[in-house]
């Protein structure tokens, strides 16, 4: 697949730009708001990307549990070879969409993506992806692949994002206010943002669509993983079967676990992740991994001020999560 025509420059220059963090701009494109290195990837997906009945798709906003959700996939899909997650990241087992060599923009000078049709996993393909509904609509609805949706806590989801950009080189020069991270939140200027409009596209997609799409929360997981993860394999037509079911779901529970899937080496080096267009290493997808750590770093003006903007974002439609 040559896509040789497009022309980033030309592209950013005629979208609406902001300014994220540092030098870090970011673009608006349908409604939402990207790094420009995303950005040809995202057009190539929405563009050349077919999936095939068989597909799990796990689609998120930034910082939401997206890396356990992979481990956690991964390991239902591919019982026998859960084994890999102590070698392997999981970010390398399942790779995003519009990122690596599966659609992204290759760190290297080549314009030839790698067939995203080849067998990256053992059985079934798992991609992940970024990428809101809304441009992401025609192409899920093209297909009976199973998406999987992860979502968090918009104050968690915050918090997790700021310290993440804040383990940045740059960053350590000059650290990203925590104050501005928080204004750019609630304007929903963030990468793949605004992150209400991005949860409510697939919760709504999970609503129409159910047996297609199943949309499970952070704290739900937290809270009750063994059910989560039986919900997870019966969603995707893989229940668990045979001798002691409950023993064998704890065991993918125990080795996708915060504390279980940190201490590996692999995600404990900080190698830059392969594949991506940005400086991220490894070990900066594993932090605290907990519940409600918002309280540490959060004033209550602030609180009051997102807590108002959940109940006019999510509980208008109904959806009452995130207070
Ligand atoms: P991404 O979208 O950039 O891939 P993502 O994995 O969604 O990131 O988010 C990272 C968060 O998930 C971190 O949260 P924290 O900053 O609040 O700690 C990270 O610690 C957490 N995380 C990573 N792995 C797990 C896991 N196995 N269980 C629970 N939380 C996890």
């Amino acid at each position: 697949m040559e896509d040789s025509s497009f022309d980033l420059e030309l592209e950013l220059s005629s979208l609406p730009r902001e300014k994220w963090w540092g030098d870090h701009y970011l673009f608006q494109h349908g409604g939402f708001w990207l790094m420009p290195e995303s950005i040809q990837g995202v057009n190539r997906v929405a563009k050349h990307f077919r999936p095939l009945p068989s597909d799990v798709i796990l689609a998120s906003y930034p910082k939401t549990g997206t890396t356990w959700l992979k481990a956690l996939l991964y390991s239902i899909v591919n019982r026998s070879y859960k084994h890999r997650l102590t070698v392997e990241n999981p970010h390398s087992l399942v790779p995003f969409l519009e990122f690596f060599d599966i659609y992204g923009t290759p760190p290297y000078e080549s314009t030839t993506v790698v067939d995203p049709l080849s067998d990256i996993n053992h059985s079934r393909r798992i991609f992940s992806t970024h990428m809101p509904y809304q441009l992401l609509a025609k192409t899920l609805n093209s297909s009976d692949c199973h998406v999987v949706y992860v979502t968090r806590n918009p104050k968690d989801t915050l918090v997790s994002s700021w310290h993440f950009v804040n383990k940045w080189d740059e960053a350590r020069e000059e650290p990203w206010p925590f104050e501005v991270a928080v204004e750019k939140f609630c304007r929903g200027v963030t990468p793949y943002g605004p992150y209400y409009d991005h949860v409510m596209g697939y919760r709504n997609l999970g609503l129409e669509r159910p047996k297609n799409a199943h949309f499970v929360t952070y704290e739900e997981l937290k809270n009750d993983p063994q059910t989560n993860v039986k919900n997870l394999a019966e969603f995707l037509g893989c229940p668990f079967e045979g001798e002691d079911v409950e023993g064998q779901v704890r065991e993918i529970v125990k080795s996708c676990s915060f504390e279980v899937l940190s201490s590996h080496e692999v995600n404990k080096s900080e190698d830059v992740l392969a594949g991506v267009p940005l400086p991220l290493t490894v070990n900066s997808f594993f932090r605290k991994g907990g519940v409600g750590g918002y309280k540490d770093h959060m004033s209550d003006e602030i609180v009051g001020k997102i807590d108002a903007l959940t109940r006019e974002k999510f509980h208008s439609l109904g959806f009452m999560y995130g207070i």
